[in-house]
């Protein structure tokens, strides 16, 4: 057997003159290279279509229409670069000429052969799924089977009846006073509900609504609420902002960090955990993220007083109120109590949700005082995370028309900058994918995702078919082009996810896993002390090979909202006409 650490050995040339490691250094990648690494899902006509090849040589490819048989097109891959981040060679065969849509398939020399398809809309039914997976994360509701299907539960979680924890007393609200916070999502594989990670992700959902509200209007994806009157974006994203709307003390405007259990639970339904739950320590992260996503949903609502009156009007309020308790408690950093065990979502840079939360609430009362904290953050932007939210305050402004033109440019210059740096990635990675080491973080598949988004925020701005190849190479990556030539999300490719680390798909009776869901994906970290293994001889010693699918895997192998809302951000901007 191969020890794990000497992979990294078969690139040292010196070796390859001893016969024997020479014919294992043969084995080892002929099984490392059994086929091309390609988007499991397809491509649109006129995407760039690109497929990594393992090896050291450029070697020719065909394409060939898989019911005729003929042979419509002919390359040569790329000459071969060096991948650090999966410790691989490979080259690229590049058949974006081929725009007629159809399944193909694609022989390249001394591989299995692979199967392709061009397609309309390879990316619709993975949307729908990805911004249904909230819906099956839902507490307080029962899935019933004509929405959920097999995965059809009891309602889990009324979450009526939460205590004030200690750490969160005040005199109105003194510990162990009773409240009610109802509904929401589910944060991961886990059962708690977040503040700022469920922010985060209903803004990217407000965001997606904003940015394709065409693409929205009419689609639905068969929730309970698929016969409103409203889009299902809107009915997803309400489910947890009623929620969050409860988070707030409306005695004085703070908002508590989360609503938790006191330690994680046991791999069970929702409906049997059953242990009180509380709201634990008020803090200015989260009153600046509420601030900003509700200041977000209050401008989204304005459009739907009919179907919602009064809710623009009472979330408004809501975000002035967080903000207001936010300047009265700046320094309120989260600090996860003794008897407290689950997620801390801790933050002490808060400087970027500053900015986040004064975009928002200047957009939402033209009252520029609210811009000082953007005006004073002196670090480049960068793709956006829950702790690092900066970006979407300036995605935010970069299309706001009232802005006075020399600054709305500075934002916008900004955003540009910061893809173009994402763009050179792209192009310098023998991948070509912009996926880089220090991208390789707990989550790094939705780190893709979200420097897509930014992508495309430069793309509105000013549209190059760069920023859309590299937006089309992240998405890539996550859906089979990548080292281990895995399809990150679950129900979707060829080869996906199965024992993610998600309660619901671990406890019920379905064998396959809930659909839809990104798995965190390849990071080092190893955080989780589980036995890594697989096929690819580096599988567990690089970067973007440290993965493993099993239910003990959360450091790469959990679920998270907040990592679904950019796949459903990406593949809603995808399915657009973008060049
Ligand atoms: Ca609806
Ligand atoms: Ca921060
Ligand atoms: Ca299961």
């Amino acid at each position: 057997m191969r020890g794990r650490t000497d992979y990294p050995l078969l690139f040292d040339r010196k070796l390859q003159a001893k016969p024997l490691l020479s014919a294992l250094i043969k084995l080892a990648e002929t099984q490392a290279s059994a086929k091309p690494k390609v988007n499991q899902l397809g491509f649109a006509p006129h995407a760039q279509k690109l497929l990594v090849v393992p090896g050291r040589q450029a070697v020719p490819f065909q394409v060939n229409n898989q019911s005729s048989g003929k042979t419509v097109l002919q390359g040569q891959s790329s000459a071969a670069k060096f991948w650090p981040e999966s410790g691989e060679w490979v080259s690229i065969a590049d058949f974006s000429t081929l725009t007629t849509q159809g399944r193909y398939q694609v022989e390249v020399a001394g591989l299995t052969p692979i199967t392709v398809e061009i397609a309309a809309e390879p990316y619709a039914q993975l949307h729908d799924a990805a911004v249904k997976a909230y819906y099956f994360n839902r507490a307080s509701m029962a899935l019933e089977p004509r929405f959920a299907g097999p995965w059809a539960r009891a309602a889990g979680h009324p979450d009526t009846q939460i205590q004030v924890h200690a750490s969160a007393a005040s005199d109105h609200r003194p510990a162990g006073f009773e409240l009610s916070a109802a509904k929401g999502w589910y944060d991961a594989g886990d059962y708690n509900k977040y503040v700022v990670n469920s922010g985060i992700t209903s803004f990217t959902l407000l965001q997606a609504w904003q940015d394709f509200a065409d693409f929205y209007r009419d689609r639905s994806w068969n929730i309970p609420e698929s016969t409103n009157d409203l889009p299902d974006i809107l009915d997803e994203t309400l489910w947890n902002l009623q929620w969050l709307s409860a988070m707030q003390d409306p005695n004085d405007g703070g908002v508590y960090h989360k609503l938790t259990e006191l330690n994680f639970s046991g791999t069970l339904m929702p409906d049997q955990v059953t242990a009180q739950r509380y709201v634990v320590q008020k803090t200015t992260a989260a009153a600046l993220n509420f601030a900003a996503v509700m200041a977000k949903a209050s401008r989204t609502f304005t459009e739907f007083e009919t179907q919602l009156p009064g809710l623009s009007q009472q979330y408004r309020q809501q975000a002035l109120l967080a903000w207001q308790w936010a300047k009265q408690h700046p320094d309120s950093i989260y600090q996860q109590p003794k008897d407290v065990s689950t997620g801390a979502y801790g933050d002490k840079q808060l400087a970027d949700e500053w900015a986040w939360a004064g975009a928002e609430l200047y957009l939402l009362t033209n009252d520029r005082s609210y811009l000082q904290p953007l005006l004073a953050l002196e670090t480049p932007i960068k793709a956006a995370s829950w702790a690092n939210v900066g970006a979407l305050g300036y995605f935010a402004l970069a299309s706001a028309t009232q802005l006075e033109p020399a600054l709305r440019k500075k934002v916008q210059q900004a955003i540009q900058q910061a893809a173009t740096q994402i763009m050179a990635e792209h192009q310098a990675s023998a991948y070509q994918v912009a996926m880089s080491k220090n991208d390789f973080v707990w989550g790094s598949n939705a780190v893709a995702m979200n420097k897509a988004i930014l992508l495309y925020q430069a793309w509105k701005i000013a549209p190059q078919p760069e920023l859309q190849q590299a937006m089309q190479g992240l998405l890539d990556y996550v859906l089979g082009r990548n080292p281990l030539q895995l399809s990150y999300v679950t129900g979707f490719g060829q080869h996906s996810p199965l024992n993610i680390h998600h309660r619901p798909s671990a406890a019920d009776a379905v064998q396959a896993p809930i659909p839809g869901w990104l798995v965190g994906g390849a990071q080092p970290g190893k955080q989780d002390k589980c036995t890594y293994y697989g096929t690819l001889p580096a599988a567990g010693t690089q970067p973007a090979t440290t993965y493993l699918d099993d239910w003990c895997s959360y450091a790469t192998n959990e679920v998270a909202i907040n990592w679904n809302a950019p796949l459903v951000y990406v593949t809603a901007a995808l399915s657009q006409q973008m060049l």
